[in-house]
């Protein structure tokens, strides 16, 4: 074994988005790419580790949702980090950690940080997608500033360190050595099932499953589905087969491993049969998202928060309240209401997890949601899956009530914020650019518009300045906010690999009883020909309707 130095390049593109590094596998398998990033990364790193020692005496935390070329660029990693000064790393087995359980692993542990590969909810295989992330010692995604040097590193790289040594067994638990560096390879469930057993009644879902209740979890054969195995089935008693998709595939079998009505249609499918299971959810492919679902009985994610919030109490690991709440600026303002309701703040951040870190570790946040079907708490620095499923079947258990009913009676509270997201995805990046560009130059002529008997009151370019730290992100997306409270909201995903992905969010709030029951794009149909007319979506981009409504 040897510690080799190679000569490298500047890759175009190596900025991370939303959530890490994502681009195609061919981009990621090109020689010395995600080399020149892990190197980049690590450069940082040992430049910025506040005891001026770097990564040496250090731990990390390494593994990834087992999407095509995990396993090769774990062997990958492992060979960087021996190189660069790293004493320890803690490998999921198999190269396997779904996000949040990494994140439990890395707190648990007091890691130094961790490397997530995932590429989330983008579809897998060869032709698919890869992705690769940076979290902290709080367990949570790096920062910007973070993020940035480490995209100006890559830009200026001229060598990597890399050990020449053989690839080691990422089967095999237990401790190997790669150089002076030691590999722990450890069971990827264990921690993470220790800290759901922390969170919740455990003996009370046993109770659940004990009396018949039916689950339908479809881990979408991604990450989520040997977690869910060993909590639901193994943990609780949950019937074998209550877990479906449940062996993780490289290309997940196909699937579209992000959790919404139209990407897990065989999960719709089973909930509106005659016999539905009395609960339903899936997740994506890192297995932090969530969707849950009742009978015939879809619950929008931003609802979900609110409605989660409103019964935290319920649940042991929050039995003392929350601190506050957390949205990011998309998500629907129906937690605000609640958290009015509660006597606690209310943040609204802009769209990223990362957003949310600052705020849980000040304890200023306890639960925090997105409307890209993510809820999470303090108990990691992640959303979570499959913490928000057993979140759902504790309140189930300690209410005796269904999803609906317990939706219907939020609704008949709280009132309802209908909500849209619709997607029109692969638009040409410069159409879309373009279409940003001329909504953000035309805000100060759409304020006092009127539409129905609803007037525009703002009309503005998100920006959020940290509570915390006072950093500011600008250009969050552009937001129409009526004199009643309704939304449209234009951004840019920052998580696509194919051209531009255009995400139009719409909102409205209904009090009246009468009408809480409208379909949702009925709710919402003035309001999406309003941005269309403002932004010319369907002119610019020749698409008549989104590819995604949910
Ligand atoms: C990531 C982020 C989320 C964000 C989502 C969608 O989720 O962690 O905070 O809401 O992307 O982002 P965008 O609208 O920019 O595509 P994930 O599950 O993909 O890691």
């Amino acid at each position: 074994m040897a510690i080799q130095t190679i000569p490298t390049r500047a890759f175009e593109g190596q900025r991370p988005g939303t959530s890490g590094l994502r681009k195609k596998v061919s981009v990621f398998m090109q020689p010395l790419y995600l080399e020149n990033f892990v190197q980049a990364l690590f450069d940082v790193l040992n430049a910025s580790a506040d005891d001026g020692q770097g990564l040496q005496g250090k731990t990390l935390v390494l593994g990834g949702d087992g999407r095509y070329h995990n396993r090769a660029a774990v062997q990958t990693i492992l060979k960087l980090a021996a190189a660069n000064g790293v004493q320890q790393v803690l490998l999921g087995c198999g190269g396997i950690l779904s996000t949040p359980a990494a994140s439990a692993v890395i707190r648990r542990h007091q890691a130094f940080g961790g490397i997530i590969l995932s590429a989330s909810h983008n579809p897998g295989g060869p032709e698919g997608d890869f992705g690769i992330k940076y979290n902290a010692g709080n367990g949570g995604p790096a920062n910007e500033a973070l993020t940035e040097a480490v995209y100006a590193r890559t830009q200026v790289l001229q060598t990597l360190r890399c050990s020449d040594a053989a690839d080691i067994a990422i089967d095999r638990l237990g401790r190997q050595q790669i150089e002076q560096m030691a590999v722990e390879v450890i069971d990827p469930v264990a921690d993470y099932a220790a800290l759901m057993r922390e969170l919740f009644d455990f003996e009370a879902l046993r109770g659940l499953f004990a009396r018949g209740f039916r689950v339908r979890v479809d881990a979408m054969h991604a990450v989520g589905g040997p977690y869910a195995k060993a909590i639901l089935e193994d943990q609780l008693g949950a019937p074998v087969g209550t877990v479906v998709n449940a062996e993780p595939l490289q290309d997940f079998g196909g699937l579209h491993p992000d959790p919404n009505p139209v990407n897990a249609e065989d999960l719709m499918v089973h909930m509106a049969a005659a016999d539905a299971p009395d609960f339903g959810a899936a997740m994506d492919g890192d297995a932090d998202r969530n969707m849950v679902v009742g009978p015939n009985f879809p619950v929008s994610p931003s609802d979900s928060l609110a409605l989660m919030t409103a019964h935290a109490r319920l649940i042991p690991g929050y039995r003392d309240g929350l601190r506050g709440v957390a949205r990011s600026m998309p998500t629907s303002a129906a937690v605000d209401r609640v958290a009015q309701a509660l006597g606690i703040a209310c943040f609204e951040t802009p769209t990223g997890w990362k957003f949310f870190g600052n705020l849980l570790d000040a304890g200023r946040a306890t639960l925090c949601g997105e409307e890209s079907y993510g809820t999470g708490s303090s108990h990691v620095r992640e959303k979570d899956g499959l913490w928000a499923i057993l979140f759902w079947l504790s309140l189930q258990a300690a209410t005796g009530r269904s999803v609906e009913t317990l939706v219907r009676a939020h609704w008949a509270r709280f009132g309802r914020n209908y909500y849209s997201r619709h997607d029109y995805e692969a638009i040409p990046v410069d159409v879309a650019n373009a279409l940003m560009r001329d909504l953000r130059a035309s805000l100060p002529d759409l304020k006092g518009q009127v539409l129905g008997a609803r007037r525009l009151v703002l009309a503005d370019d998100f920006a959020y300045t940290d509570p915390i730290d006072g950093s500011v992100s600008s250009g969050q997306g552009v937001r129409l906010i009526f004199d009643d409270g309704a939304r449209v909201i234009f951004r840019l995903s920052g998580t696509g690999t194919e051209g531009a992905t255009l995400r139009l969010y719409l909102e409205r709030y209904e009090s009246d009883a009468a009408y809480l029951n409208l379909p949702v794009q009925q709710a919402l149909a003035d309001l999406a020909a309003f941005a269309d007319q403002v932004a010319g979506i369907r002119r610019r981009t020749g698409m008549q309707q989104p590819s995604v409504a949910t």
